[in-house]
């Protein structure tokens, strides 16, 4: 079986300890990093079909996550560049209620190497945390809140408004996630909204104007 399959079929099974050293072997073998992330975002969407279906429950679940997130360590060096000039301070985090973060993380990952030097809060983010953590951190210029579940998106929107009316300035806001459109990120004041890790750190760049 070609080494790309066999990531896959490995993370959709919870292989926490071989999946590393497969993804090493399939890079070796040509993989390019992007195919290999793509691997393991399709073995997601399986193991989501597979829990809506009944077919495998939270413990499963968490299983594939941790065997991506192994996955997507050794992945990091190949997906992130180095960039040079400081765009300023991103502040990231999963929104309150959400316990979802590979998404994120990617995001975070994306947006690092394009420029911005990170701050990520984790997941669950009380609302009142974002501004804390804006007031905390020098030259804040972007602000990305990710959410996972539908019955989250209410978090997103109180996020979003208590940034807001913090009246804090000097930033930008991002959201996205899986159930995020650009008219709900439209709806609840958002400056941008991105649809995946490569398009926010696209993004991100042009709402800081570069
Ligand atoms: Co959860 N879960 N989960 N889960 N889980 C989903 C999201 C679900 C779609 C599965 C399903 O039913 N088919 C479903 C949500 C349904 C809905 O609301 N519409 C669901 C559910 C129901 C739940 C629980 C409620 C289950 C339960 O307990 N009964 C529970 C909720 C817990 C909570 O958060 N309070 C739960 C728990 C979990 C685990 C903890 C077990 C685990 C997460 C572990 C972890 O993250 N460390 C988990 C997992 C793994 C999933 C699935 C299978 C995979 C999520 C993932 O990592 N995808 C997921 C099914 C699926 O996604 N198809 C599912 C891969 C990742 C790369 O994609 O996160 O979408 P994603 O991120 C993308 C984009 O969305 C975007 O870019 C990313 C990369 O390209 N993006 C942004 C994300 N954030 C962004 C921010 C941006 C811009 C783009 O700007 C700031």
């Amino acid at each position: 079986m070609a080494k790309v399959n066999e990531v896959k079929i490995s993370v959709e099974m919870g292989k926490t300890k071989i999946v590393p050293g497969l993804v090493q072997a399939a890079l070796d073998e040509g993989n390019t990093a992007k195919e290999l992330l793509q691997a393991m975002v399709d073995s997601m969407s399986v193991v989501g079909d597979k829990f809506s279906a009944g077919e495998i429950y939270v413990p499963e679940m968490l299983l594939a996550a941790k065997a991506m997130a192994k996955g997507v360590e050794v992945l990091k060096p190949h997906l992130t560049g180095d960039a040079s000039a400081s765009l300023g301070t991103c502040v990231i985090g999963t929104v309150a209620g959400d316990l979802h973060d590979i998404g994120k993380n990617l995001v975070g990952m994306m947006i690092e190497s394009a420029g911005f030097d990170m701050v990520d809060l984790g997941v669950d983010v009380p609302a009142s945390k974002w501004v804390e953590a804006i007031k905390e951190n020098g030259n804040v210029t972007l602000v990305a809140c990710s959410g996972l579940l539908t019955t989250t998106m209410p978090a997103l929107k109180e996020a979003v408004q208590t940034i807001k009316e913090s009246g804090l300035t000097g930033f930008k806001i991002i959201v996205g996630g899986a159930p995020v459109t650009q008219a709900y990120a439209n709806e609840i004041g958002a400056d941008g909204y991105a649809g995946d890790a490569g398009s926010a750190a696209i993004k991100a760049k042009e709402l800081v104007n570069v």
